[in-house]
């Protein structure tokens, strides 16, 4: 199993790591308790602390951040994309979508597991990010890059419990002040909407919090903040204009050729 190997090779480094940064914790306070300059141990702690964190994200999680750059992040949601989810997960990674998120709120556990399942493969061999709505318990079992957690589900601290080290946990949220609860939750990045008005999210309306709330969260964020809610080929610019790191869309995606659609959004926010 993979998955296993993985963690256990994670588990083996950050060990290891761990160790090191103990024995420099004991020269820091041998050289302290000696009266001696102890802040080189310090800094070198820190930095390895530093270190740790950046080794995983490029041993384990792909060095994540790259896929969240000017890059589209589609949700295929049954609701919007039809029955046919396999199909549709290739034309949105054939149009250019770096992450592909699965949303299936209303579906059978085993279902969801056997469409993730498959889906699973075809990201990975197009160097896409795969993640699950709302389960960590599936993202698991598929071993999928990651889980996508809304305000109602599972704390970022539990569900890395359930994936263990290496995996992306992200989290939507709907106010600067949930966003600040996000950071402070370490999460891997911050969704932040609905930006304009949508009813996709419960099939009612939503109103927009508007592009103000979204350039707030991007000057407090140090992870990357995707936008979220209601935009379209219309609004993209404005959005790709305030930095913006990626932009997850759903229904403007499926009005028309999936493809082309895509590929149409894709090309806006690369420019
Ligand atoms: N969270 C906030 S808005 C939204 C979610 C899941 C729905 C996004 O869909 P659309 O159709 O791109 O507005
Ligand atoms: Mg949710």
């Amino acid at each position: 199993n993979n998955n296993e190997t993985e963690q256990s090779m994670v588990d083996l480094f950050t060990r290891n790591v761990h160790r090191a940064i103990e024995a420099v914790r004991s020269l820091e306070e041998f050289a302290r308790n000696d009266s001696k300059d102890a802040s080189g141990f310090h800094t070198l702690r820190f930095a390895l602390y530093a270190f740790e964190k950046e080794a995983i994200d490029l041993l384990v999680r792909k060095n994540y951040r790259k896929y969240f750059t000017n890059s589209l992040y589609a949700i295929l949601d049954p609701l919007f994309a039809g029955n046919d989810l396999i199909s549709a997960a290739h034309s949105l990674i054939a149009g250019g979508s770096k992450i592909v998120q699965l949303r299936m709120k209303n579906a059978p556990t085993k279902e969801i597991i056997s469409i993730a399942r498959q889906i699973r493969p075809i990201c990975e061999r197009h160097n896409v990010i795969f993640i699950i709505n709302d389960r960590p318990d599936i993202a698991s079992c598929v071993d999928a890059d990651g889980v996508h957690l809304g305000q109602e589900d599972m704390e970022v601290s539990d569900a890395r419990k359930v994936l263990g080290i290496g995996k992306i946990v992200g989290v939507s949220t709907h106010s600067l002040e949930q966003a600040k609860s996000a950071a402070n939750a370490h999460a891997d990045y911050i969704a932040i909407g609905p930006v304009f008005d949508t009813s996709s999210k419960y099939g009612t309306a939503m109103k927009g919090i508007g592009i103000e709330v979204v350039k707030q969260v991007l000057a407090i964020s140090k992870v990357p903040v995707v936008a979220i809610g209601g935009i379209n080929a219309m609004n993209i610019k404005m959005i790709k204009e305030i930095g913006i790191n990626s932009v997850a869309i759903m229904s403007a995606l499926y009005a028309g050729d999936l493809v082309r659609n895509c590929q149409q959004l894709a090309t806006i926010l690369s420019e």
